[in-house]
């Protein structure tokens, strides 16, 4: 498995769009963000802690080319799997994409299969990245997960690599491959988060963290979706905005 360096498309619906946001980012090859590797500070919850990814053994020119190739593949591919969903993708498309061979495609991604596998991975490594950013800010953790998911949003509006990997989720019944399973490593940070937010007495009395954080996750899948089907996400970060105060306000104490 590539290590994911570091690259939107939710929506049942399969096919491609034309003219839409996926298909002009995917027609102007917009960089996704290369994610930098982030110093841990206060020890972050369970799923999201920054895992070593790429244990490399000093400067190597030709690993070095061969992961820029990987990301530069991995990334035309998840602009194609954000504009048209993984059926209607197809490698030689990647490889047209990024001027390359499908050989020289296939020998960094074996299969079709191993490049959503390495979107999804791409995708939820760029978690504990965020996750280590609020955390430095050193906020409460009711205040952390507020602007976790704030962050989210922005991601979710910006980052091809997170929308390809929200859309193969979406279609994972028609990827024969091991996908990691989707929101579980999202609602077991927040509900540790609030977990830790009860414990300084700052839930509203009868909020139960993991329930609250199933309902934060369901919220903003939906807010996403909703947003990527009505405006492809243009305007995902105001739509979480207003859902997020108006669940904040329900979990904290008065
Ligand atoms: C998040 C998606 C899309 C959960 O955690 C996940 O698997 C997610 C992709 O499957 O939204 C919401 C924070």
């Amino acid at each position: 498995m590539p290590e994911p360096d570091s690259g939107s498309r939710s929506g049942s619906r399969s096919g491609s769009r034309s003219g839409t946001r996926a298909e002009s980012r995917a027609a102007t090859g917009a960089e996704s963000r290369t994610a930098s590797r982030a110093e841990t500070v206060a020890e972050p919850p369970g799923p999201f802690r920054v895992r070593p990814i790429a244990t490399r053994r000093g400067p190597d020119p030709k690993q070095d080319r061969a992961a820029r190739t990987r990301l530069l593949v991995l990334t035309a591919a998840a602009e194609l799997f954000t504009a048209r969903g993984f059926r209607h993708t197809s490698v030689q498309e990647v490889a047209d994409r990024v001027g390359m061979t499908k050989g020289a495609v296939y020998f960094h991604y074996p299969t079709k299969e191993a490049l959503a596998v390495a979107v999804v991975e791409h995708h939820y490594a760029r978690w504990p990245l965020l996750l280590a950013g609020v955390t430095a800010e050193g906020h409460g953790p009711l205040e952390t997960a507020e602007r976790l998911l704030a962050g989210a949003a922005l991601a979710f509006r910006e980052d091809v690599v997170v929308q390809a990997g929200t859309r193969l989720q979406v279609e994972r019944p028609q990827i024969d491959a091991e996908l990691p399973t989707p929101y579980v490593d999202w609602t077991e940070l927040l509900a540790e988060l609030l977990a830790r937010a009860e414990a300084l007495g700052e839930l509203r009395a009868g909020v139960r963290p993991r329930a609250a954080a199933r309902s934060l996750v369901a919220a903003f899948f939906g807010a996403q979706h909703i947003s990527d089907v009505l405006s492809e996400r243009a305007d995902i970060v105001e739509r979480w905005a207003e859902t997020s105060e108006l669940l904040f306000r329900a979990i904290r104490a008065e």
